[in-house]
């Protein structure tokens, strides 16, 4: 398939969401207990005997939440850095199939995925802190080559068992003391190959050492110039399994204001859940989800299919008011701190043939004056709590008007 033809569905999507849960998620204090704690590893290997999310559980339940979200696909942990798998593998007995779960929840996911229309994405850690071999390959080769033979084997399992894949989402690539040697030592290039071989459609993100076709700022939302996408948590620390008690979650509107910042730059957002041990999703993480998911329904427009805008648009004005994304000859102004009646934008060279609200549809005055955007007639008080879109007509495509030299009059 076409180079971009492949990528143009992920990035029109804008959002997903991202779902780490494993055995750690019986601990409650982040995916990586196990390392932080230095947990010996045959205490930690009995947690899956405890790891049996009841059969009122199924995947689906996260599907239907991603879908009420406004989210167009799920990157979900195949495996983490623990080693311990959510599907059948014949290359490890440490699986959910193989001890007390005796599920393959990656099939059910995958299934339920399916099943909504919801693209599907799988994360997989290549470094498995059970392999000494990870901490110090000259000391322990044999181990070394044993992980990541484990790897090539488990990435063709999970391109090979399970239908059709949308996602690859390595992490865990980093090896200590390796830099460029990182894809040699993982032999990603024949990794990939392969992947690419059994799933021809898929999109590859940048964390096997190799770039592959996205990038994946963490925890912050830095635009890159190739395809990419912010992956985040909702909490404030880097746990992204489930944290029992973290009080301190990023409030609604930050997360609207994130995604809104991702697709004014092009880039994507891959917001995380960590569900609890019995899979279900924290009260904390429902309610900010379901509220984005109702301001999506109403303000989509602005997001999905978005375009990278070009640098500057709708900055001068915007920037103090919020945001600006553009799709073909429309910008779309994220209001978030409210002017009152009269909105000015400046950095908007186009003609702007009409404005109107996005939620309601009410049409606005707008005319141009001195190279400004002015707005008129609108509420004193901002119509949504979480970001007003109003919707520009240009006569083109959208363009900048550059004010950084020109003297105030
Ligand atoms: O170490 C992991 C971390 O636990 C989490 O999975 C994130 C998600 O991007 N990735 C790693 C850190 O970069």
């Amino acid at each position: 398939m076409e180079e971009n033809k492949r990528i143009r569905w992920w990035q029109e999507a804008r959002f997903g969401m991202f779902v780490h849960w494993g055995l750690y998620s019986i601990l409650g204090r982040g995916e990586w207990v196990l390392l932080v704690e230095r947990i010996p590893l045959k205490e930690y290997a009995k947690l899956a005997d405890r790891f049996i999310p009841p059969k009122s559980f199924s995947p689906e339940q996260w599907v239907k939440l991603a879908k009420e979200s406004g989210m167009k696909y799920i990157v979900l942990t195949t495996r983490h850095h623990d080693g311990f798998c959510l599907f059948d593998s014949k290359a490890s007995n440490f699986t959910s199939v193989k001890t007390a779960a005796k599920r393959d929840f990656v099939e059910e996911y995958v299934d339920a995925c399916r099943k909504h229309n919801i693209r599907v994405g799988l994360y997989y850690s290549l470094l498995d802190w059970r392999f000494p071999g990870y901490f110090d390959r000259e000391k322990y080769p044999e181990s070394f080559k044993d992980t990541v033979e484990q790897a090539h084997m488990q990435v063709k399992e999970l391109m090979s068992n399970y239908g059709k894949i949308d996602i690859l989402w390595y992490d865990g690539g980093w090896l200590p003391g390796a830099e460029k040697e990182t894809p040699i030592l993982w032999r990603s290039k024949e990794l990939n190959a392969m992947v690419r071989k059994l799933q021809p459609d898929i999109i590859i993100n940048d964390r096997s050492g190799l770039p592959e076709d996205f990038d994946t700022p963490e925890q912050h939302t830095t635009p890159s110039k190739r395809p990419w996408e912010s992956c985040m948590t909702i909490g404030d620390s880097c746990g992204w399994g489930y944290i029992k008690h973290n009080p301190n979650m990023k409030p609604t509107t930050q997360l609207i204001q994130n995604l809104v910042s991702c697709a004014s730059n092009g880039g994507n957002y891959l917001l995380n859940i960590g569900p609890k041990p019995d899979g279900s999703v924290r009260r904390e993480e429902l309610i900010r989800l379901k509220e984005i998911g109702k301001w999506l329904l109403k303000n989509g427009e602005g997001i999905y299919g978005t375009e990278r805008r070009p640098e500057g648009f709708g900055l001068w004005g915007a920037g103090m008011l919020g945001m600006a994304t553009v799709k073909g000859n429309r910008a779309y102004l994220h209001i978030f701190r409210w002017p009152g009646n009269t909105a000015v934008i400046t950095g908007i060279k186009n003609r702007v043939l009409s404005a109107k609200m996005l939620a309601s549809g009410k049409r606005l005055k707008v005319k141009k004056e001195n190279g400004k955007v002015i707005i008129k007639g609108l509420p004193e008080l901002p119509p949504d709590k979480y970001g007003t879109v109003i919707v520009l007509q240009l006569d083109g495509k959208p363009e900048t008007f550059d004010y950084s030299r020109i003297p105030l009059i």
